[in-house]
């Protein structure tokens, strides 16, 4: 693209990945989560142009960009320029001072495995235009136009914590978020003597969206259902499991395992909070097996190749407890691991994985890190 010979980029954003420790499928129940931004990220760089309206983005890592006119904003065929389009709906329906700008965009954080690069580009760009042109959002606001980018030009009824986790994160810690009121509190990770360690299955099934939003409409049937017997009922939230017991008749078999799994998934987030506050890195382990086999059998959104990776964790006694991150269906399994045994337990379950999948296993280590930061750089 012709802007890159003369780019001279004035701000820098770094929008990092995800993971969510637990608390899976929670966010759009309006439960709870525990996510944290990783180092892994995208760099976005910017400049304003001379033009009011034009303006150019181009991803490095793709080695491909697009122009666009900020007076014809519509969906595109390609899938990841609408994650750029969305977000500029959304500002432009906020603010009007918006102009012409360039921006490239370069990224180490693996896409399609379930470390959130969606919302990393969302907030990414958010952030860097709200500086670059004092736009006056706030991180919320940013966090919540990214959510509806997402639903709108993507498809994606996502919820809120992947956009949040990104921006709002602080190193050393997780966020305990009540994806209701967005009320949250930040609790220090003590890992040591272990680590967390990420396997990248590198599938990501592209029963992903589809499924995903299945997944949310099947979540709402229970609700309605459960809203006969229980009228003050909002959202899965506000269900107990006595209460599901209660109605389970009402419920067909599918729908009845969506609904145990994030009733039960709910209250493992704050069981694991608890832990985490008390150091019993035990239970937390513990409940992070529990958490997987719910998301293989009762959500149904993992995969044969997560639940290879889960069952080796199992059979290794230096790993605390080992799941599926993510929304599903593949991406990266996040394994709680002494320090000492990392590199055995990558070695041996690479090894497995290509036996048996033929697929080179990606690991790495990850650390609860910083939200979104920035930097102008004259
Ligand atoms: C995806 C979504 F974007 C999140 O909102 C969340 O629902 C997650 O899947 C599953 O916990 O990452």
């Amino acid at each position: 693209m012709r802007f890159l010979e003369t780019f001279n980029p004035e701000l820098v954003v770094a929008s990092p990945g995800r993971i969510n420790l637990i608390g899976e499928h929670t966010d759009y129940n309006m439960g709870y989560v525990l996510p944290t931004a990783i180092e892994r990220k995208i760099v976005f760089k910017f400049q304003k142009n001379a033009s009011d309206r034009e303006c150019n983005i181009y991803s490095t890592g793709f080695k491909t960009g697009f122009k666009l006119n900020l007076d014809r904003i519509s969906k595109s065929e390609t899938e990841w320029e609408n994650y750029i389009l969305g977000v500029l709906h959304e500002i432009l329906k906020r603010t009007d001072k918006l102009q012409g700008f360039d921006c490239t965009i370069q990224s180490n954080l693996p896409s399609g495995s379930g470390l959130s690069s969606s919302a990393a580009l969302e907030c990414g760009l958010a952030f860097g235009l709200n500086e670059l042109f004092h736009l006056g959002l706030t991180k919320r606001d940013i966090v919540q136009l990214s959510q509806i980018a997402e639903r709108t030009y993507v498809g994606t009824e996502c919820g809120i914590m992947d956009q949040f986790a990104s921006v709002m994160s602080e190193a050393g810690h997780v966020i305990l978020l009540d994806c209701r009121s967005l009320e949250h509190r930040m609790i220090p990770i003590q890992l040591h003597p272990y680590k967390m360690v990420l396997l990248n299955t590198k599938v990501s099934h592209n029963l992903a969206s589809s499924e995903y939003n299945v997944r949310k409409h099947e979540c709402e049937q229970g609700v309605a259902v459960i809203q006969n017997y229980f009228p003050e009922v909002r959202s899965l939230r506000d269900v107990s499991k006595n209460m599901l017991d209660e109605c389970s008749d009402k419920l067909s078999h599918t729908v009845l395992k969506r609904c145990s799994f994030i009733i039960a998934e709910n209250e493992r987030v704050l069981q694991t909070a608890k832990a985490l506050e008390n150091h019993g890195l035990g239970l937390v382990g513990q409940l992070l097996y529990e958490a997987h086999e719910g998301i293989s059998t009762l959500y149904e959104v993992s995969c044969s190749e997560s639940d290879f990776l889960v069952e080796f964790a199992k059979t290794n006694p230096a790993v605390l407890g080992a799941r599926q991150t993510g929304g599903g269906f593949g991406g990266c399994t996040l394994n709680i691991v002494h320090q000492e045994a990392v590199s055995d337990f990558v070695k041996e379950a690479s090894l497995r994985y290509l036996e048996k999948f033929d697929i080179e296993l990606e690991a790495f280590e990850v650390y609860p890190s910083k939200g979104t930061t920035s930097f102008f750089s004259k």
